[in-house]
């Protein structure tokens, strides 16, 4: 930005919010200044955006069909992808405002539950960023996953109206309403664009994000009538579609709402594509070419009733033959994975797709008639096809109708990748081998490094002599030659410092909790999950615990392990590891006999801007899933680019970035997938409980009254879970007792060897320089080159 640039900015932002206010600047809010700044930016920004629009309506375009978005802010972001972050800042500063405090006045956009959501934020600024025309379709929810608090060590939920006091980031879109059809309820689909700006390059994709809403606000016949309620009763059903987030991840929800939700954004996205191509290219009647210019990337299972609702569309809406439209489809949907337990993999019942789209469920009953078919005409015979059916019973497969149709299936790890071949899905494996492919996730170096962490950004660029590395991640491969430098280790020590320091003043007024910010700060942030096994961590806590009221001068360097995570509402064991971990922080924190050595610290309403503190502060990362479970996993990915050590299993992207930075640079623990899978039928938990002194302590801590749940059960099941044959099946499901000594074994090491600070900051260096795989950009074209075929 040069300083014409700048005055400009300042005029346009002095004017817009005097404009939006009528105030004279000293009257301004805080408030008042953030929504100006958004206007201002929304204004920077707009005629790029016309312009990418434009430019990319007769080409080929991908379209990222996903429930879920977790963008977080957009503030920071945009003025850091625009490139005038610095320069804005300083500008407001000038004006005697303070830029983080009025940061603070945007909520984060929360449309995603975890990871999955997370992902597809990450590809959207990526491919805007590597100048690729994707389109973004999803839901606008009015209320995003809930806030959580901790009060009394329980998890508690609040909601989150994000968009109560407006929306600064989006443009609604009248003219391009749809209206989409139940069997006995239509409503109206407003679109609400957001600008998707890419990194310092022009570019201004899109992400589209629907809202339901009912043709009429109000009926006046009823209301003159009296009957208040009725009157707004049409309202209220349509705005119920896209009211609210369902906040479980990986589980299925098999509820007739979140089947709607479903719908409602796929026909929606469907009809916005056939609408659009019908204007550009009015001449193509039967939709010969439709296929040359659209490739739907379906982000899972939630977004597959776009299949159906397209074949519908073509089939009903345009006089094309079922056959022809089922062959355009072939060629136009690709299809993600993104786990492999079986809870998450979508089963809907017949009455439920009945009720919302009777004629989307014949199309999926055609489907699977022609599926059977076709097999049959090969020799199978019925239960030889069953794996593949789309529909058995009164179930409608999701995952099978989307592998069946679309041309590609892919894994977002390459160890999750080969599991769905060897295991998920190797019946269709072995039909289409060509259908499969691994995409290995990656992650955003703009938000999770450039902005979460200036420090460590204007150290990479003056040590790479130039910042093109924030576009080629690859570049920061030129790291290496640091790697015996002591001074640059130094100086990576004191940028993690304070990090470290600012984590801990954060924490200080978000949790009240003081910690000490030279311990090594020992990091879990994520969705709490069984399989993500929270608890394994939290039973070594207690161990460590023990071990230091026995011997206070033991020899251990001071850790704080910090915790972040919400539980899916209704999910009770998940609700009862966040009590545990925080009973043992109440229990270790209040002691004073280890204080100094130990502390444990859960942070509340764990969400985008609280990970954009954590991951840089981390010294460990810990990725502790079974080995098998966790399909790819991206926190990781975050941790190593900001320089932490990852603890981990040989378990998704894990695996990836052992090899990557090296394994002798990080810690390794626990069983691999081919040791569990060869134990799996004779694994006696009980065993290692009464052979092991440590593990039994900790396990029967659990009961002992050492911590107290308040009679809510919680850490009885969790015990009884580890040690007691479950319903039909074994005892620890999760193998916790098998890794528990490898785990324990390995965080001793780790803890003698943080205090070797240079040959730390040697391995946190070296995972620096090795993370370029992990760029988004890297992941998002290799789906444009292979699957998608944009350029
Ligand atoms: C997978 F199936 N993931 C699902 C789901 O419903 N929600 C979700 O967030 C996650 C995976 O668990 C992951 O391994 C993966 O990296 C992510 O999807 C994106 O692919 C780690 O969070």
């Amino acid at each position: 930005m040069n300083k014409l640039v700048k005055e400009k900015f300042a005029d346009q932002y002095m004017e817009n919010l005097q404009r939006i206010t009528l105030k004279s600047f000293e009257d301004t809010s805080d408030k008042d200044r953030y929504d100006a700044l958004c206007d201002t930016i929304m204004g920077l920004i707009n005629q790029d955006w016309r312009r990418s629009k434009q430019k990319v309506r007769k080409e080929r375009k991908a379209y990222y069909l996903s429930a879920e978005f977790l963008i977080g802010r957009s503030l920071g972001n945009n003025l850091i992808n625009l490139g005038i972050y610095d320069e804005v800042k300083e500008l407001l500063n000038e004006m005697g405002i303070d830029f983080e405090e009025i940061e603070d006045y945007e909520d984060d956009a929360a449309l995603g539950n975890g990871g999955l959501g997370r992902l597809a934020a990450c590809f959207i600024d990526s491919a805007a960023s590597q100048k690729l025309s994707l389109y973004g379709y999803g839901v606008r929810y009015r209320e995003g996953i809930f806030k959580q608090a901790i009060e009394n060590g329980f998890q508690v939920e609040y909601g989150d109206s994000w968009i109560k006091d407006g929306d600064g980031w989006s443009i609604r879109v009248d003219s391009d309403a749809k209206i989409v059809k139940f069997r006995d309820q239509q409503v109206k689909a407003v679109p609400y664009d957001m600008p998707v700006v890419g990194f310092e390059n022009g570019v201004v994709n899109t992400l589209r994000l629907w809202q339901s809403e009912p043709f009429r606000e109000f009926d006046f016949a009823k209301f003159n009538n009296f009957e208040y309620d009725d009157a707004v009763a049409e309202k209220n059903r349509a705005e119920d579609i896209t009211r609210v987030l369902y906040p479980n991840d990986m589980q299925r929800a098999g509820k007739l709402l979140r089947l709607k939700q479903q719908y409602f954004f796929c026909s929606a996205s469907i009809q916005d594509m056939v609408e659009k191509y019908k204007r550009d290219f009015p001449e193509d009647l039967k939709f010969e070419n439709f296929a040359r210019y659209h490739v739907i990337q379906l982000n899972d299972t939630h977004p597959i009733m776009a299949i159906p609702e397209l074949v519908r569309v073509l089939v009903d809406e345009n006089g094309i033959y079922f056959e022809d439209a089922l062959a355009i489809a072939n060629k136009v949907f690709a299809f993600t994975n993104h786990t492999v337990l079986q809870e998450a993999l979508e089963k809907w019942s017949f009455d439920l797709m009945e009720e919302v789209s009777p004629r989307c469920l014949e199309i999926v009953e055609q489907i699977d008639k022609k599926l059977v078919k076709e097999f049959k005409d090969r020799g199978f015979s019925d239960k030889a096809i069953d794996p593949y059916r789309i529909v058995t019973g009164d179930l409608v497969h999701m995952a099978n109708l989307a592998i069946y149709v679309g041309f590609s299936v892919n894994g977002v790890a390459e160890i999750h990748s080969q599991i769905l071949k060897d295991d998920t899905f190797k019946e269709w494996y072995k039909e289409s081998p060509e259908k499969f492919n691994n995409k290995t996730n990656g992650i955003t170096p703009r938000r999770w490094l450039v902005y979460a962490n200036r420090e460590l950004t204007n150290f990479i660029t003056e040590k790479l002599g130039t910042d093109a590395w924030k576009k080629d991640l690859a570049m920061l491969k030129g790291l290496e030659k640091f790697l015996d430098d002591e001074k640059v280790l130094d100086e990576f020590l004191s940028i993690k410092q304070t990090k470290k320091d600012q984590l801990a003043k954060y924490i200080l007024e978000n949790e009240g909790i003081k910690i000490d910010s030279h311990s090594i700060y020992d990091i879990q942030i994520k969705r709490i999950h069984e399989y993500k096994r929270q608890h394994l961590n939290i039973l070594h806590i207690i161990h460590l615990y023990h071990k230091l009221k026995k011997n206070p001068d033991l020899d251990f360097t001071p850790t704080t392990f910090i915790f972040g995570g919400k539980a899916a509402p209704g999910y009770f064991r998940a609700k009862g590891m966040i009590k545990l971990a925080n009973e043992v922080a109440r229990v270790v924190n209040n002691d004073k006999d280890v204080n100094d050595k130990l502390k444990v610290v859960f942070v509340q309403n764990y969400r985008v801007t609280y990970a954009e503190k954590l991951f840089p502060a981390a010294d460990v990362s810990e990725q502790i899933s079974t080995a098998g479970k966790e399909a790819s996993g991206t926190g990781n990915m975050k941790f190593m680019l900001n320089g932490a050590l990852t603890l981990g299993t040989l378990d998704g992207a894990n695996v990836e970035i052992f090899e990557e930075a090296g394994e002798e640079n990080n810690y390794r623990f626990g069983a691999t997938v081919e040791e569990l899978a060869e134990i799996a039928d004779s694994y006696n938990a009980f065993e290692y409980y009464s052979k092991d002194e440590d593990i039994k302590d900790v396990v029967d801590s659990l009961v002992s009254g050492e911590f107290k749940d308040q009679d809510s059960y919680y850490f009885l099941d969790i015990y009884n879970e580890l040690i007691k044959p479950q319903n039909g099946g074994r005892a620890d499901q999760y193998y916790l007792l098998k890794d528990f000594a490898s785990y324990k074994e390995t965080q001793a090491k780790l803890n003698k060897e943080f205090r070797n600070r240079k040959e730390w900051a040697r391995k946190c260096l070296k995972n620096i320089a090795n993370a370029g795989f992990f760029s988004s950009d890297r992941t998002i074209l290799e789906y444009a080159d292979d699957i998608w075929k944009i350029d």
